[in-house]
């Protein structure tokens, strides 16, 4: 959250801009990640959870959640000079799947976040990205008072197909989280140039 560009490629024409999807289940931390690693103040549609929502929103396990994203957030960082990414936080209740297939049009790829409390939520959107080979990364969310886990546990667990990266993260911090989204631009970049190389062979 530091300076303030009109023009995230800072008017290089050879710059690229990359869109990522950050996804997970409710209250796994995607508005905090994109909230972290942005540098322009992140835009959010948050809504109290209402009276409704509260008995449509799981929210165990979620210490003090009192917001819900009903659209989504979204954020920016550069990554290096020349290559800057946009953050699209997808909503994490089911009610919104709608918004998802829009959401991922051009999209990079994805980091799907994970509780290690809570794994199972991150099945849909495992699932969702699989299914339409967008290129992932799971991202362990490492809360306070969650066991922690290893990386070969969780994609274990999650039944990954081999080698998807698998990544602890704290998604409060700025370098984590950004750590976290060059792991996913490596790992897109290969795949995607795989993908070409095939369809050209
Ligand atoms: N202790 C801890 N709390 C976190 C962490 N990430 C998010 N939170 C808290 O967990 C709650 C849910 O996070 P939020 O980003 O709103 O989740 P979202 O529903 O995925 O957007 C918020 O109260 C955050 O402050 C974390 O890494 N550690
Ligand atoms: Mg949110």
């Amino acid at each position: 959250m530091v300076s303030e560009h009109s023009d995230a490629t800072g008017g290089d024409p050879t710059a690229l801009a990359l869109k990522i999807l950050v996804a997970g289940g409710f209250g796994v931390g995607k508005t905090t990640l994109v909230g972290a690693v942005s540098e322009i103040r992140p835009l959010r549609t948050e809504e109290l959870l209402s009276e409704v929502g509260q008995s449509v929103d799981d929210t165990d396990g979620v210490d003090q959640k009192v917001t819900t994203t009903v659209a989504m957030d979204f954020g920016r960082i550069t990554i290096r000079a020349g290559l800057s990414l946009y953050l699209f936080g997808t909503p994490g209740q089911d009610r919104f799947w709608f918004l998802w297939d829009e959401l991922s049009q051009g999209a990079l790829g994805a980091v799907v976040l994970a509780d290690t409390r809570r794994l199972e939520d991150c099945f849909p959107a495992v699932d969702y990205f699989e299914h339409r080979h967008i290129p992932f990364v799971v991202a362990v969310n490492c809360f306070a008072g969650a066991r922690s886990y290893d990386t070969q546990e969780v994609e274990r667990a999650l039944d990954l197909d081999h080698g998807t990266p698998v990544v602890l993260c704290d998604a409060r911090d700025r370098d984590s989280g950004k750590e976290v989204l060059i792991r996913l631009v490596e790992y897109a970049g290969r795949m995607h140039t795989a993908r070409l190389l095939d369809s050209v062979g």
